[in-house]
């Protein structure tokens, strides 16, 4: 039986239950994810030769790490190739391109030195979103936004002021409006002896960087909260408390990174919540294990969780959605592809779920049908709407994709020369 027989056959059975398979399809076929340029080159960025700070860590040393503009604009074209639709590509500062010999730092980056991407993404069709950098830099140690030196807290606000107006320069060139991430690493490895102060000069310097003024219509500002790092486990400056009541005074999103809780905590149960107050929140979707390892995106319950939660308020446009994670034991070309077609996979699953029929059953009390009708939806056949979709777009479904990504392997990052 082939593809279109066999998706035929399933769409008949969610048609039983309620759900069109054509409508969910084209809902899929809309959204776009942020995909981040760093899990192909171990967050390594052009600006700087340094290791990666920050109390985040890509651990392993697969061969074939981007280590040119070239290098990952030609991953980041493999990756892309190979999943459905159209998407964002998530840039953070520290991956400038400065040509001629020339170099400037962070705080005094400007909309130029990111013209080749803007150029990548527009004749990809592809949208840009984008980060500051306070890590993986001489000037965070890890003090950036909350640090008690002055000279050195200044350097990182005009940093984030330079930023702003890049991400409002990806904006005006891609006609879509840009996602942009703060996440400082400031924090203490052991009990500190004063909570208050860092934060106070966080939010100061937070303050001090939205005094630029921008036009909340293009770009986006989120803001990042993380309960601890490596080296910084006892206490965060940007911790959730912190994020959620700052992005509330201001209207910024608050985002959350599913690696940045207590492990029982679940991002997809905080959504609901958030949603109910806020217009839009964004979300960095990762897999930790046991720390906020960052482990490549898959197709598990936290991920299923959270969008189901996003379908089932209604809230695909409220969520800016961007993944968050950096393998350095596997092909990072599959990582991508294998991230970013999960966390569509998740979402296809959501859209193919009943829950107007579920919320009913949670209305009347009727948990016994609830639970035996979602534990029965894991079988409906899924993977035939899945393999459709992406026949429908011309790529292969199943894992036949992975020939491709292992031919590309073979002919281009194994040819590298690892620095
Ligand atoms: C770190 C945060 C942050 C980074 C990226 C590189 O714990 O999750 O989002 O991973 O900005
Ligand atoms: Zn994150």
């Amino acid at each position: 039986m082939n593809i279109r027989d066999r998706y035929e056959m399933a769409r008949d059975i969610y048609a039983s239950i309620g759900v069109d398979t054509d409508a969910v399809l084209e809902k899929l076929g809309k959204v776009r994810i942020s995909m981040h340029c760093w899990q192909g080159d171990d967050v390594r960025g052009f600006d700087q030769d340094g290791p990666l700070t920050g109390g985040i860590q890509a651990t392993g040393n697969y061969p074939g790490r981007a280590g040119t503009p070239e290098e990952l604009m030609a991953d980041i074209d493999m990756a892309l190739s190979l999943i459905p639709g159209r998407h964002k590509l998530n840039l953070h500062a520290s991956y400038a391109i400065f040509e001629n010999g020339e170099f400037v730092d962070r705080d005094r980056l400007e909309p130029r030195h990111f013209r080749r991407w803007v150029e990548y993404a527009k004749a990809r069709g592809t949208g840009l979103d984008f980060n500051p950098t306070f890590f993986s830099h001489p000037k965070a140690n890890p003090f950036t936004l909350s640090s008690p030196d002055e000279e050195i807290r200044r350097f990182w606000i005009d940093h984030g002021k330079a930023c702003i107006r890049i991400a409002e320069y990806f904006a005006d060139e891609l006609g879509m409006p840009c996602c942009l991430n703060i996440w400082i690493p400031d924090g203490y490895k052991d009990i500190p002896a004063d909570r208050y102060s860092p934060r106070a000069r966080y939010k100061d310097s937070l303050d001090q960087i939205l005094s630029v003024g921008y036009d909340r219509r293009k770009v986006l500002i989120s803001l990042e909260s993380k309960v601890f790092g490596i080296g910084l486990e006892s206490y965060t400056v940007g911790s959730a408390e912190f994020c959620i009541k700052y992005a509330a005074e201001k209207g910024l999103l608050y985002l959350m990174d599913n690696g940045h809780f207590h492990p029982t905590e679940m991002v997809s149960d905080k959504i609901a919540s958030m949603l109910l107050f806020d217009e839009k929140i964004a979300l960095h979707v990762t897999r930790p294990v046991r720390w906020d390892s960052d482990h490549v995106v898959l197709l598990d319950d936290e991920t299923r969780e959270i969008a189901k939660e996003i379908v089932r308020c209604n809230a695909l446009d409220r969520v800016m959605l961007a993944l968050d994670f950096f393998d350095a034991s596997i092909n990072r070309v599959a990582a991508w592809v294998t991230g970013m077609r999960n966390m569509q996979k998740a979402l296809l699953y959501a859209l193919l779920t009943p829950h107007e029929k579920l919320r009913k059953l949670q209305d009347e009390g009727r948990f016994t049908e609830l639970m035996v009708l979602q534990e029965e939806l894991k079988l409906y056949p899924f993977g035939d709407v899945w393999n459709y979709f992406c026949d429908m777009n011309g790529l292969p479904g199943r894992e036949d994709w992975l020939e491709k990504v292992k031919e590309y392997e073979r002919d281009v990052l194994s040819r590298r020369k690892q620095a």
